[in-house]
């Protein structure tokens, strides 16, 4: 096996993108094959814990507050809650669960704490317990980890330049720090972005070599097609075709042999034989159950279906890296800090997102 390159630059990158389709998909599937095994996909559920309501401005985001969309917010779920929908996504095949809450950042306190618990709670059945809560300071990715966490998910989104087009309430370095925050333990590093927001595939290989010189690199990278959502500033945004999905996720196989690649939203619009072509080019992870956070996603007995169509397997949990031990609240070697890190938020003029709030403001 050779070194781990990771000094590309977005020539480079752009370059791996833009090759002949069939070169593409023989290098991205000869590298998949040299380190993985082909016919395992992982599967991971998503859980909202804590849904709308958002104060960020995210353009591509239903759960932004200042845009007209119809999700319902909700309150952070409760620890039995959380448990019972773990059950579910384990019997369904799930070795992952993830949960998502609609926040900036982490703030110490009850709910924080509650989120502790339901780590603690998931860890223990074991199933492999993921968390996208927004930045997070190193003390806060300790706790989760000693609470036994096994990943943090923290997207980049876009390239640096394009962030800029879509987020004016947060900036890029912000995610990087954060990335960095849990590196700092042993929680492992979940970390990609979206296609289809209008950006150039200029962008799509910037965000690439952003995580691919990431030292050691994400243990896995979502790729998210644009789920394009009435009243978010993106809604008009044309769906991205298959072809662009599959050299996204053939060039982020490439540059990041070992990382788990997970098709992540936009899969209701692909056929099998497109997902089959993404999982050929290298994906090996999916979020399974019929809602994403907010919107749908293939029901979980059409995935199997497809799964022994293909042939696939999923993976069982821990296979990568061995179960995170669970520390008790009462045993914590860490006490919450209470800090009040200084995010940056640079609150530059985003149009099309200023455009999206006053429309809300009219419909409301
Ligand atoms: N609030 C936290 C944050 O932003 O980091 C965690 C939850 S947020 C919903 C997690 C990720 O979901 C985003 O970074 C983005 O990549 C993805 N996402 C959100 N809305 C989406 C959409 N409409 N289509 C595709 N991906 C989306
Ligand atoms: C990721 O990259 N995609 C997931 C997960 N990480 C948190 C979220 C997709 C959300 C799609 C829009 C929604 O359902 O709200
Ligand atoms: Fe909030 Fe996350 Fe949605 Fe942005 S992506 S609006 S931070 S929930």
């Amino acid at each position: 096996m050779s070194e781990m390159k990771h000094n590309w630059t977005k020539e480079d990158v752009l370059a791996i993108y833009n090759r002949p389709l069939m070169d593409l998909l023989f290098d991205a599937a000869t590298i998949h094959r040299e380190h993985h095994d082909p016919n395992t996909v992982q599967v991971s559920t998503l859980l909202s814990i804590k849904t709308g309501g958002c104060p960020e401005d995210c353009g591509y985001c239903p759960q932004a507050a200042r845009y007209h969309t119809d999700i319902e917010g909700n309150d952070l779920m409760s620890v039995q809650h959380v448990k019972a929908q773990a059950l579910r996504a384990k019997s369904s095949g799930s070795s992952r669960v993830c949960m998502g809450a609609a926040w900036r950042n982490v703030k110490d306190g009850e709910e924080f704490d509650q989120v502790l618990e339901m780590v603690r709670t998931i860890n223990k059945l074991d199933m492999e317990v993921c968390c996208t809560l927004g930045m997070i300071t190193e003390n806060q990715a300790q706790r989760l980890a000693e609470a036994g966490l096994y990943a943090y998910n923290h997207n980049l989104d876009s390239s640096e330049e394009y962030y800029k087009e879509v987020i004016s309430t947060r900036g890029y370095e912000d995610r990087l720090e954060t990335i960095d925050n849990v590196r700092k333990t042993n929680v492992t590093v979940c970390s990609g972005g979206i296609i289809g927001m209008g950006e150039k595939p200029e962008d799509r290989a910037g965000m690439l070599v952003a995580l691919a010189t990431l030292n050691p690199q994400p243990e896995s990278v979502p790729i998210n097609a644009l789920v394009a959502v009435e009243g978010t500033p993106l809604e008009d945004q044309t769906p991205v075709s298959i072809w662009d999905m599959v050299r996204m996720v053939a060039t982020t196989r490439i540059v990041m042999p070992e990382t788990q690649v997970r098709l992540s939203a936009g899969r209701t619009e692909m056929s099998r034989e497109g997902q089959a072509m993404c999982f050929f080019a290298g994906a090996n992870s999916i979020f399974a159950g019929d809602k994403l956070l907010t919107t749908p996603n293939p029901d979980v007995g059409e995935d199997m279906e497809m799964f022994k169509l293909l042939g696939l397997n999923p993976q069982k949990p821990f296979v990568k890296k061995s179960q995170p031990e669970t520390v008790e609240a009462n045993d914590s070697q860490y006490e919450a800090l209470g800090e009040k890190p200084k995010w940056t938020r640079p609150e530059h003029k985003i149009e099309r997102n200023e455009d999206a709030k006053q429309k809300a403001k009219v419909l409301r």
